[in-house]
């Protein structure tokens, strides 16, 4: 296989690729390199070790949104995710970067980590942070994308792109730690999440990745796992 994505199937940014690449039907494998402990090799890849890292033959890449541009400028004939104008492109990274470093923090480190990762592996869940960030922290954050949003279907220019991907893949994870997004609170997200998790692609990525969640579940559930 000439195309290889690393990474592991709940980081956010490794499903913004694999929901991308599925979009742009481009086959690829998926390489199982897991966060935080590396093997020495994927430092050659990601001298950061995080995950995604992307071989596309020759050429290797790291980083979910330059990858993600990547595949965009090398396979101009698939399915376009950054936008086809100027303003659009930009306004398509604006959000993506928005939700990648605004939100991700929070909603995926955060609420996803402190809940389902840390418990996983037999350590407590902080619920301070989790409330920290539940109450303070992101609300600001999801107000302004309602209102960036309105009752429009797609972020940018009425068709599904790379922002859609971005901010969807944060309430997923979101979800993995049981906080739902508020449909009451933030109506036009809540309707939005849903329709972007009813594309096929982005519903047989949810489904391969149910019986990860569930495992994770059970880990944290096991007594003596976490208190
Ligand atoms: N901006 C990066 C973020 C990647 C990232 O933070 N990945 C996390 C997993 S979800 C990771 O590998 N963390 C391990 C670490 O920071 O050492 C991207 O979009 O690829």
């Amino acid at each position: 296989m000439s195309r290889i994505l690393y990474g592991a199937p709940l980081s956010p940014f490794v499903r913004k690729l694999r929901i991308s690449l599925q979009e742009k039907d481009l086959d690829h494998a998926l390489e199982m390199v897991m966060p935080y402990s590396p093997p020495d090799w994927y430092f050659d890849l990601n001298p950061l070790g995080r995950i995604p890292a992307f071989k596309d033959g020759d050429i290797t890449l790291a980083d979910s949104s330059v990858i993600g541009q990547y595949l965009d400028d090398a396979y101009p004939a698939t399915t376009c995710l950054y936008g086809e104008s100027a303003a659009d492109r930009a306004r398509v990274r604006w959000l993506e970067k928005y939700a990648d470093y605004e939100v991700a923090p929070h909603a995926t480190f955060t609420v996803f980590g402190q809940r389902l990762l840390l418990p996983s592996g037999g350590q407590q869940c902080d619920d301070a942070k989790v409330r920290h960030a539940l109450d303070i922290a992101l609300p600001p954050l999801f107000d302004y994308l309602e209102q960036e949003l309105g009752n429009r279907r797609f972020f940018v220019s009425e068709r599904l792109s790379m922002a859609d991907i971005a901010i969807v893949t944060q309430w997923i994870n979101m979800d993995y730690g049981d906080e739902p997004l508020d449909a009451r609170r933030w109506p036009n997200l809540a309707r939005h999440d849903q329709a972007i998790r009813g594309l096929p692609t982005v519903r047989a990525i949810l489904q391969s990745e149910l019986w990860i969640v569930q495992k994770l579940r059970d880990k944290a559930a096991r007594p003596g796992a976490a208190s």
